[in-house]
């Protein structure tokens, strides 16, 4: 794939690969504007349509992530320009539809739409050198692809508060003892982190992958009497696959699994 603002290489050493997307916009940070955004949608799209790939990883640079949808790009716009051309929900919530895991790994800035967009992927994997923010308040503005309504979700209304009204950022650390990422390493660690991670979700059988990524998103949109139902029916309908039987045969003869992803 060949984008403007966007790396892209297929990896990996499990059954199924990993597609790795680099934002590429160094010298404004990685700054998100449409034109990335449209190019993530796709490279997302089409690692989700691939069958030999099983996860995908974003990530920035050393010293950001992303700092930000840009700036410069939304000075002036006025509200008419924003609602008619669909700033922001145009195509900046594209994670959201992909139905492999994404896992975020995060060194340096991750502040405003970089921060929201850690956040839309299924699991955030930091560097010691990661800073998290929403500080879109010291431009008069507020957070706009869910900022609001993910952080306190991941870390509870009291530091969500605190970053969104506050402009502060968030060290690694915090980011963990808060609960928004799932581990922090040495940054000359976190991209074979971040593999390593993937490995170990394309060593399973797809069906199982998608249906326990969709599990647990549906704990974020039900009540938890609809999620448990909702569980219970799709772990019964892994029963239907190849792949149960033989996770469970090669359990019992002692060998590792072999699966066909169906
Ligand atoms: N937009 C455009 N350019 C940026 C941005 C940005 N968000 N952030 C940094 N840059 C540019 C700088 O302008 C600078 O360019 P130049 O060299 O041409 O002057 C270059 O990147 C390097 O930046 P700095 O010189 O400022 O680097 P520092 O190390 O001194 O500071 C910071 C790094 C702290 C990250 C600083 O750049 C900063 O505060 N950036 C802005 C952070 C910010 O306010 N982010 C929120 C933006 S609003 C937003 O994200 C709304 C979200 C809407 C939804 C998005 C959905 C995904």
């Amino acid at each position: 794939m060949d984008y403007q603002h966007l790396l892209t290489e297929v990896r990996g050493s499990a059954a199924l690969k990993t597609g790795w997307i680099t934002l590429n916009r160094p010298k404004a940070l990685n700054a998100l504007n449409d034109a990335l955004m449209d190019e993530l949608g796709d490279a997302l799209r089409v690692y989700d349509a691939d069958a030999s790939i099983g996860c995908v990883v974003i990530t920035g640079s050393e010293k950001a992530f992303a700092a930000g949808a840009d700036i410069g790009g939304m000075a002036s716009q006025t509200y008419m320009d924003a609602y008619k051309g669909d700033f922001i929900t145009r195509n900046w919530e594209a994670v959201r539809s992909v139905r492999k895991p994404v896992i975020a790994a995060v060194a340096g800035y991750a502040l405003g739409g970089g921060c929201e967009l850690a956040m839309m992927c299924d699991l955030i994997i930091a560097a010691d050198t990661a800073r998290f923010g929403q500080p879109e308040i010291k431009l008069g503005i507020i957070p706009g692809a869910g900022g609001t309504q993910r952080l306190p979700r991941a870390v509870g209304k009291a530091k969500a508060m605190d970053l969104v009204l506050t402009a502060r950022m968030m060290d690694a650390a915090e980011a963990e003892r808060a609960g928004l990422v799932s581990r922090v390493v040495p940054a000359d660690r976190l991209l074979a982190e971040a593999q390593e991670a993937a490995d170990a979700i394309g060593a399973m059988g797809l069906p199982a992958i998608l249906v326990a990524k969709e599990c647990v998103n549906r704990a974020y949109e039900s009540p938890l009497s609809d999620g448990v139902w909702f569980e219970r029916r799709m772990f019964q309908s892994l029963f239907g696959t190849e792949d149960q039987k033989e996770g469970m045969d090669a359990f019992a003869n002692k060998r590792k699994p072999v699966f066909r992803h169906r």
